[in-house]
């Protein structure tokens, strides 16, 4: 049986959030594949590792778990994201002999078969990576020339021996050194600096992104069949769809996948008494939102917002 390898990075916050796409990933994967997850460790606990055991009763797979010292990343800028974010930078190193892999971001759940991404042609490039839904905003402020594009490093399908053998890793470190101050999204800027004429553009579907104002009419077609048509779910906002109260797109997917993991199922009545807030919290949230913005009922932004919000699209499941 063939093996698919996967490596996601995480802390032990974020650990149990790894454990929901990890156990999405195996329900949907082909038969024919084995899965193996490299997780880049910031310091997981033994529960939250016992509970990736428990994922195994499902379907088998192999765990792997590379710690991580964040002093080795203390000079990275931090801005809004977590430092765990930087992990992935060595990744051709510490997964020394493995040839391919999937990135994954911890703020995903898959609704495909990952095989697809696995087998996808990267015509000889080191990465592929989809666009990211602000490319134009980001190539502009990193000088990134408009024949490439920005991508999103939510997701990456990386070639490990062509970025060993174009020593990808040194060429991240000395760019890191070189544009520390201009890395707004951290990581991302960093590999788009370096790889963005060793990059090749993945289906928008294999890392979908709900953004309130899309891609622009060039992609309008491929993006909105992206979001009815996922293969894997990014929730790229600040509001994640594990919180109480979030209205985010999607949402009923991730509480789906969320439910056969033992992180609910060993915790259902703590879930369930939690659940009694989600009214009280989407209120909050909707109350804080006009404390923001209050004159916001005037503003055509604001209701072109809703409009997206409880267009019929933000109900298909
Ligand atoms: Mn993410």
């Amino acid at each position: 049986m063939s093996k698919i390898h996967i490596c996601m990075a995480t802390d032990d916050s974020y650990a149990p959030y790894a454990g929901v796409m990890i156990s999405s990933v195996l329900k949907h994967l082909s038969s024919s594949y084995q899965l193996v997850v490299h997780v880049l460790d910031g310091g997981i606990s033994e529960i939250n590792k016992s509970y990736m055991e428990k994922l195994k009763q499902s379907r088998n797979f192999e765990i792997c778990y590379y710690p991580m010292n964040d002093m080795e990343f203390s000079h990275c800028p931090l801005t809004y994201l977590s430092i765990a974010t930087y992990y992935r930078l060595k990744i051709g190193e510490i997964l020394s002999d493995i040839k391919r892999v999937i990135y994954l971001d911890c703020d995903m759940v898959a609704k495909g078969d990952i095989s697809e991404i696995w087998n996808f042609d990267l015509n000889d490039k080191i990465l592929g990576a989809v666009e990211d839904p602000l490319s134009a905003k980001n190539m502009q402020r990193l000088g990134i020339e408009p024949t490439y594009f920005y991508f999103n490093a939510g997701l990456l399908l990386i070639d490990l021996e062509k970025w060993r053998k174009e020593k990808i890793q040194e060429k991240l470190c000395a760019a890191l050194k070189e544009h520390q101050n201009k890395l707004r999204h951290q990581d991302q800027d960093l590999l788009n600096l370096v790889l963005c004429q060793d990059d090749c553009a993945l289906p928008l579907r294999f890392n979908s992104q709900y953004f309130p104002y899309g891609y622009g009419n060039a992609k309008k077609q491929e993006y909105l069949s992206s979001l009815t048509n996922p293969l894997v779910i990014h929730y790229i906002m600040a509001d994640k769809p594990w919180k109480c109260g979030s209205v985010v797109f999607r949402r009923r997917d991730y509480i789906a996948a969320f439910k056969n993991t033992p992180w609910y199922l060993e915790h259902k009545v703590k879930f369930a008494l939690k659940q009694l807030w989600r009214g009280p919290a989407v209120l909050w949230q909707f109350l804080k939102y006009w404390y923001k913005h209050p004159i916001c009922w005037f503003k055509r932004k604001f209701w072109r917002k809703v409009k997206l919000v409880i267009s019929p699209l933000s109900f298909l499941r």
